[in-house]
């Protein structure tokens, strides 16, 4: 076990991570190399999992410190605890698991496949075991004590637990980090499947991510080379451990035996396996941590002066912008549609289908959409692109167009050897299952699809989006 510094006045013991308190309302927030399976923490630690867990938190927050403000102040930690620690802001923490769902995992598909529903939230039928939801689902927890499950909470509850404006933020924030953490992922090789967050607020009653962020203890990833729906697929890091675990060790978790030793190949594969996420993710090699078991001789003061060989606070994302076209274009032309989402009523498009059945014109039916036309200026580089998908995914969390489905569609100026004459054909005659799953060519950025999200009707935000008028 990891009893750890005895400097800092520890304000928090988790199964597998610490927190101590620092002067002027900060935290030291801290990962041991402990690893937890089937609700207990294994006798064994893997070497380098803190590190990771923590420089991956830090990568991600800066992933998404556009999205919303975060609690990282620095990774500036004292040299007994450098790489896994993290100095943090000390907020008024909301008592709630944000739950994030894009896929149909883990009891999010045991739910489906029993009644159709993942947290009380019906889905469409027909889904596959590991299936892409069309939208992410925000699916909130109760925070259990600990040694019990978290237990899924409805929206409803949620309101009553926070508040219906707090809820309500709760949600939109929970959404707008995984759908652009998703992305990120994807663009990397993972698949984000679900993911849970947790928010705190300052004085001044601002919401700011707080805790960890997208590792793997939080979140469960997939490699997407091997993404395969229909069929099971563990998250990748608890892959080998299960594996070993029932096939191997002879230990039956519910045996009430404590769980056995792991053997070295399993613990240097596991080791290695966060030490690939991280890499994959960030593109960067995971910085060397202070061992475990220190010296408990430290002194407090050591965090005054702590060691310049810590964690820069952004690690280089791996060749990122760098320009999409050989011949630099100064302005690019990109086209935008806004369809209204098929279970949204569309009485214009309704009243144009009769008055075309009127006119003798059978079989059919029009809804109505918008398309813009976004001129991009300047070079039209990857950030630029980027940038431009950013902004769409600003209008998916915008309330005022959650009624609409969003998709980049193209781009006039595009290369000949991207096969889309992008005018016609994308909008005419698309399906949304297409639209929804099938994103285009990432590196252009062009035919990427993004939807708003799956908002029950009853709502406090006066979607102003064309409910029949
Ligand atoms: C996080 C936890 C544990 C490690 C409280 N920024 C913050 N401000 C106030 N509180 C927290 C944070 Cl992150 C906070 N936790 C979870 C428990 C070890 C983290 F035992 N609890």
């Amino acid at each position: 076990m990891s009893s750890t510094r005895t400097t800092l006045p520890l304000v928090h013991s988790g199964k597998i991570r610490e927190l101590y308190a620092l002067p002027d309302d900060q935290l030291l927030l801290l990962a041991t190399d402990n690893v937890s399976a089937y609700d207990r923490v294994l006798p064994t630690p893997i070497p380098g999992k803190g590190a990771v867990l923590t420089q991956l938190t830090t990568w991600w927050l800066s992933q998404l410190g556009d999205v919303m403000p975060t609690h990282l102040v620095s990774s500036d930690v004292p040299a007994d605890v450098a790489g896994r620690a993290l100095v943090v802001e000390k907020l008024d923490m909301i008592p709630v698991e944000c739950v994030v769902r894009g896929y149909l995992a883990g009891s999010g598909w045991k739910e489906y496949s029993e009644s159709g529903t993942v947290a009380g939230l019906a889905l469409p039928e027909g889904l596959r075991r590991g299936e892409r939801l069309e939208r992410p689902i925000f699916t909130p927890a109760a925070k259990a004590p600990q040694g019990s499950h978290d237990e899924n909470i409805t929206f409803a509850q949620l309101v009553d637990l926070v508040g219906e404006q707090a809820a309500l933020e709760l949600r939109r924030a929970s959404l707008r980090l995984y759908v652009r953490a998703e992305r990120v992922a994807r663009e990397r090789g993972l698949v984000l499947v679900d993911t849970k967050f947790e928010f705190g607020r300052r004085a001044d009653g601002t919401l700011v991510l707080a805790d960890e962020v997208l590792t793997p203890d939080s979140s469960r990833y997939w490699a997407a080379d091997s993404y395969a729906p229909g069929t099971e697929m563990p998250s990748l890091d608890k892959q080998q451990l299960r594996d070993w675990i029932t096939n191997d060790s002879g230990w039956n978790p519910d045996s009430g035996q404590p769980a056995p030793d792991l053997p070295d190949e399993v613990v240097s594969k596991l080791s290695q396996t966060y030490a690939d996420t991280y890499e994959r993710l960030t593109g960067a090699q995971v910085l060397p941590s202070a061992p475990l078991e220190a010296p408990d001789e430290a002194p407090a003061e050591e965090l005054a002066d702590a060691t310049e060989e810590t964690q820069p606070d952004a690690v280089p994302a791996p060749e990122d912008a760098q320009p999409a076209t050989e011949e630099p274009v100064e302005q690019s032309t990109f086209i935008v549609d806004v369809m209204l989402r098929e279970d949204i009523p569309d009485a214009q498009g309704a009243a144009i289908t009769e008055t075309l059945k009127g006119l003798g014109y059978e079989g059919l039916s029009v809804r109505q959409g918008k398309r813009f036309e976004v001129d991009v200026d300047g070079e039209l580089t990857e950030e630029r692109i980027d940038q431009l998908r950013k902004a769409t995914e600003e209008l998916l969390v915008n309330i005022e167009v959650e009624d609409y489905e969003i998709s980049l569609v193209g781009n006039y100026d595009e290369e000949p050897e991207h096969d889309h004459d992008h005018h016609d054909h994308d909008h005419f005659g698309h399906d949304h299952e297409q639209h929804d799953h099938e994103h285009g060519d990432h590196e252009h950025g062009d035919q990427e699809s993004v939807t708003a999200e799956d908002l029950p009707p009853a709502d406090d935000t006066a979607s102003t989006g064309g409910q029949g008028e």
